[in-house]
């Protein structure tokens, strides 16, 4: 009989990075631990346990079942699994070791960063064979590089505090989404995250020059180069990169950084309809398309979700809109070139008639306001009762018509279904939510999952877009793979994957289905 005497604290912080106090969400519990556990308490081989524990020490090794719960939910409340232990190393080198031991003994492992996961991808099954990865005490920012703009980050980095320490240095790290309080970089490049930048910086994949991994084998891939031309075979960690931990498992991340904007102008404007909004995105590229740093959209529904759910949340325009633009020009040029290219489109936009209101932030306050309400969309949906999520791409041009016939379509599966589309419109990529009919029991509703998931997805192929955009597959969307990757795409991809996982040990049942 083993026992431990388990005292620490895991990070009080939600998605949001909100404090335990101020969330709502159940799955913010902070996890106070003084507890002792018995062997009995894992599924785990004795001697896989021992070894474990002499490795990672009482901090880095979970097994109470009330421990380990929080590891095992995703943020939406979809999934319920279980896991033997959570392991939470403390280093590439611990990471490593105890990846080998769970490979030698054939255990499960999933790799999971803040567990901010849309689709599941970081949620094990509930066999209770698995162990979670948890990479939250890799927390270390090693350098930030003037000269090369580059910053070498460990996995367990929130995205909010890479970003917080690339801005200490007068630079940024220029990747932003909803979650970045919680989200962690490991998790970030595994899942190829995007966000409000993409439209100007690319994806995560665009801005990792180096990347450190630990295979499932437990070798280390060490790919921790600098250099933005290195044509020298293959680009492994383009490999790993989106892979969502079905490779391997980050830990370590060079990052390219941007000088820090010293201008920013900020609007939010409301329109009549999503062409409306593409039209004027059309006229600001038309203008200065190097300028734009996010264009973002929101539907009349998903906005007045936000307003009747967050607390402090209130529309500044005079009247509610059929549909919203969020726009943010940046410059690191300090002088006002960006107020008089926002006033000379929005002027003439608003004369056009093709805005028919909007508000300018005056100040780093007023900005930040304006960021609160598109950034709340995903918790004002999900306090809105169940939801169906249709993280989606299309091309530009289809944005209008693919809204419009996927609006129509949903409507008609489920009569009183709230339409609730939003997202990084610059970019393509469309959150083309479905919220539940008021009064109808979430149950019944999310067993329509698959009807409205299949309903949205088919439009989206007659557009030429693709049915996981930013979010990834995860276990949520593993099922439409074969009908959208088959062939030589989705053969080519379970090689690699048989190739480096021949066990199929690293985050199992996500990305492939079974077969
Ligand atoms: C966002 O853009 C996130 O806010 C979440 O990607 C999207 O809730 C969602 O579907
Ligand atoms: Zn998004």
């Amino acid at each position: 009989m083993l026992r431990f005497t388990l005292s620490q604290t895991t990070p009080a912080i939600c998605i949001k990075g909100r404090t335990h106090a101020t969330c709502p969400a159940p799955f913010c519990k902070i996890l106070t631990l003084t507890k002792v556990f018995t062997m009995s308490d894992t599924s785990l081989p004795p001697a896989l346990l021992t070894a474990l524990s002499d490795l990672l020490g009482p901090s880095g090794l979970l097994t109470d079942a009330g421990d380990t719960e929080a590891f095992c939910t995703d943020w939406r409340m979809l999934y319920h699994g279980r896991c033997a232990a959570v392991l939470r190393p403390a280093s590439t080198e611990d990471c490593a070791k105890a990846v080998a031991l769970c490979a030698e003994h054939g255990v499960p492992m999933v790799p999971q960063g803040g567990n901010t996961s849309m689709v599941g991808g970081a949620t094990p099954d509930n066999s209770g064979k698995a162990v979670v990865i948890s990479t939250n005490r890799m927390t270390r920012v090693h350098t930030i590089d003037h000269a090369d703009l580059t910053m070498t980050v460990e996995a367990g980095v929130t995205l909010k505090a890479a970003q917080d320490a690339a801005a200490a240095e007068g630079l940024m790290l220029p990747l932003s989404i909803s979650s970045e309080g919680s989200a962690e970089i490991g998790g970030i490049l595994a899942t190829n995250a995007g966000g409000n930048n993409t439209v100007r910086y690319g994806n995560a994949r665009e801005l990792a020059l180096g990347l450190e991994a630990v295979l499932p084998d437990g070798q280390v891939l060490n790919l921790m180069r600098r250099l933005r031309k290195d044509n020298t075979g293959y680009a492994l960690r383009q490999l790993l990169i989106g892979s969502e931990g079905t490779l391997g498992l980050i830990t370590t991340a060079i990052i390219q950084l941007q000088p820090a904007p010293r201008s920013r102008e900020t609007a939010l404007c409301a329109l009549a309809d999503p062409q409306a909004v593409l039209n004027l995105f059309a006229a600001f590229r038309k203008q200065d398309p190097a300028a734009i740093q996010a264009f973002e959209y929101m539907s009349g529904t998903s906005m007045a979700l936000v307003n009747s759910l967050i607390e402090g949340a209130s529309l500044p325009l005079e009247a509610p809109a059929p549909a919203y633009a969020l726009v943010e020009l940046g410059s690191p040029r300090a002088d006002d070139s960006l107020r008089t290219l926002m006033e000379d489109v929005l002027g003439q936009a608003l004369e056009d008639g093709l805005v028919t209101d909007a508000v300018l932030a005056e100040s780093e306050g007023q900005r930040q306001a304006l960021w609160m309400i598109r950034e709340e969309h995903a918790e004002a949906q999900k306090r809105a009762g169940a939801s169906v999520k249709n993280d989606v791409s299309v091309p530009l041009s289809a944005i209008p018509e693919f809204i419009t016939k996927a609006t129509a379509a949903c409507e008609a599966l489920i009569p009183g279904i709230r339409v609730a589309p939003f997202g990084h419109i610059g970019d393509g990529n469309i959150h083309f939510n479905l919220v539940q009919p008021e009064g109808m029991d979430p149950k019944a509703f999310l067993a329509q999952d698959h009807a409205m998931m299949d309903t949205v997805a088919g439009i989206v192929r007659t557009l030429d877009g693709s049915f996981s955009a930013e979010h990834g597959v995860g276990q949520l969307k593993t099922y439409m793979m074969p009908s959208w990757r088959g062939g030589a795409e989705l053969d080519a991809m379970r090689k690699i994957k048989t190739a480096l996982d021949p066990k199929n040990l690293m985050n199992p049942g996500k990305i492939f289905p079974e077969s």
